[in-house]
């Protein structure tokens, strides 16, 4: 029996999805699953009538691949995959190349790039984006690696990958964790426009008394703007269309307000603070999860902390899209894609990955989660200016900025007097209003640094350090 060409260690939601698009693209494969029970139902379900065989031990599992082997693992992040690299390692041979396409920790791949330069063996970090679907029928992959490792994978991943009209959705990202640190913020910037979604949702329905129905429409008005188009407003859309089998009503309005924060939107956060990133937006909206999942302490404190009732304020027509919300809408997803991408270029700075920041914006065009018209935009800003320092002061985004601040503003505004939480947008308000600002007022904070601990400050008129005895 002739060998197969693509090993798949986790048959979870993606492992599955993964090869069956690997199948499907002409690569024979085998797979292998701690669960054995799980390997046979899927070789008698989705698997059966395929190119795909079943391994049940990982010497079987090896032993059925061609040489170089080509494997790639889907298995939960962390202690999962080190048990998995520990029980494939000794197994693989000269120039067999081991994929983690899970969410890894970005130093987790580090270390175990550094652990497994010393094998025979090739290792790549790989981010992979847009579910079960995009797994299925073209994900955006970011590979990270030596380049040598990527290059022989690369016909594989180019053909699994989604296409868009300047090729397929998956590059080489960088070395070492460059792969994971993409993706994870990838999606930082999802947790940021998920909550944005919801906040104008949350606007549309407690301010305008909106149905579902009616909110899904506005989906639907923007989905067809330029600015707006993605996949992310195509499926809130959806959710809000949803109805509930048990009664009728929006599933939307029957399900808890409690979202759990996984590990890429707080390591998103996390490697922004330490880098000294500025991601407020994203920032927001990991909170913003963590506010709701409080959910019985925000019960109680409803009966006793008083706040103003609601105010119908100008939120807009449904004609024209409820423009002060659509511009609340856009600015804030374009501040978190501007944050996320800012802290990518920190972080290719400090860690050296020479990041190709208009490559990764085409390559989440498609197949990944935040694929949108915007990255066009934000691949052709990139292009003009690959060290541009932030989107916001790019000729297209800064027009956008100019236009739709005061939209932003009122709603802003209009939402504190109502006593609505709006924290994306209020982040992204004060994201803005800060970085327009010239002139910050963080000189009284080095003026009591100074006064508390002698830290000293620079002066605006001349070089130095200096001190003032404040308390004489
Ligand atoms: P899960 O994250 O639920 O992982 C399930 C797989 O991990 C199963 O095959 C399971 O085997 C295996 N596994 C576990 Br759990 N512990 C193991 C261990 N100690 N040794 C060997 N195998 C172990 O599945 P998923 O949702 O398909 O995600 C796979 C990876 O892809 C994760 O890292 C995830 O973060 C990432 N990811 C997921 C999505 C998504 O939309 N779901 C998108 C992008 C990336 P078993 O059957 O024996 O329990």
């Amino acid at each position: 029996m002739s060998k197969a060409h693509f090993g798949l260690i986790g048959l979870g939601v993606m492992g599955e999805n993964l090869v069956l698009n690997a199948e499907r693209n002409g690569f024979s494969s085998v797979v292998y699953n701690r669960t054995y029970s799980k390997t046979e139902s899927f070789l008698r379900g989705r698997g059966s009538g395929k190119s795909i065989s079943g391994a049940k031990s990982l010497q079987d599992f090896v032993d059925k691949l061609e040489r170089p082997r080509r494997i790639l693992m889907m298995v939960k992040a962390g202690a999962a995959t080190d048990a998995v690299i520990k029980g494939i390692s000794p197994f693989l041979e000269d120039g067999d190349l081991l994929i983690d396409g899970g969410n890894a920790e970005f130093r987790d791949t580090e270390r175990r790039v550094q652990e497994l330069e010393s094998k025979r063996f090739g290792y790549i970090g790989m981010g992979v984006s847009g579910g079960a679907k995009g797994a299925l029928e073209g994900p955006s992959m970011m590979p990270g690696g030596t380049k040598n490792s990527y290059v022989s994978i690369e016909p594989l991943l180019s053909k699994m990958a989604a296409q868009v009209d300047d090729g397929p959705c998956v590059t080489y990202i960088g070395p070492g964790g460059s792969g994971h640190f993409v993706k994870t913020v990838h999606n930082g910037i999802e947790y940021g426009i998920e909550q944005i979604l919801a906040e104008a949702y949350d606007l549309m329905k407690r301010v305008g008394g909106m149905s579902g129905n009616q909110i899904a429409d506005i989906m639907s008005f923007w989905n067809k703007t330029d600015e707006l188009n993605s996949y992310l407003v195509e499926i809130t859309e959806t959710c809000l269309r949803t109805k509930d089998p048990i009664n009728g009503e929006d599933v939307v309005e029957q399900i808890l307000d409690k979202a759990g924060q996984k590990g890429t939107g707080l390591w998103t956060v996390l490697s922004a603070l330490e880098l000294g990133a500025s991601v407020p937006t994203i920032y927001a909206s990991l909170n913003a999860r963590v506010m709701s999942s409080i959910k019985s302490q925000r019960l109680f404190a409803e009966t006793i902390l008083e706040g103003p009732n609601i105010k119908h304020f100008d939120i807009g027509k449904s004609d024209d899209g409820m423009s002060p919300i659509m511009d609340a809408v856009v600015l804030s997803s374009i501040a978190s894609y501007a944050q996320g991408m800012e802290l990518l270029r920190i972080a290719s700075n400090e860690y050296n990955y020479k990041l190709n920041m208009p490559s990764i914006a085409r390559i989440w065009k498609g197949g990944c989660i935040i694929r949108s018209r915007l990255l066009n935009r934000i691949q052709e800003a990139f292009q003009a200016e690959p060290q541009l320092t932030n989107l916001l002061i790019s000729p297209w985004f800064s027009e956008e900025v100019n236009k739709r601040l005061p939209g932003l503003t009122r709603i802003v505004a209009g939402a504190a007097e109502s006593g609505i939480p709006v924290p994306c947008f209020s982040s992204t308000l004060d994201y803005i209003n800060s970085y327009r600002t010239g002139r910050l007022p963080q000189n009284l904070v080095q003026a009591m640094r100074d006064c508390f601990g002698s830290h000293t400050y620079e002066r605006i008129d001349k070089e130095g350090s200096f001190h003032t005895e404040w308390l004489k």
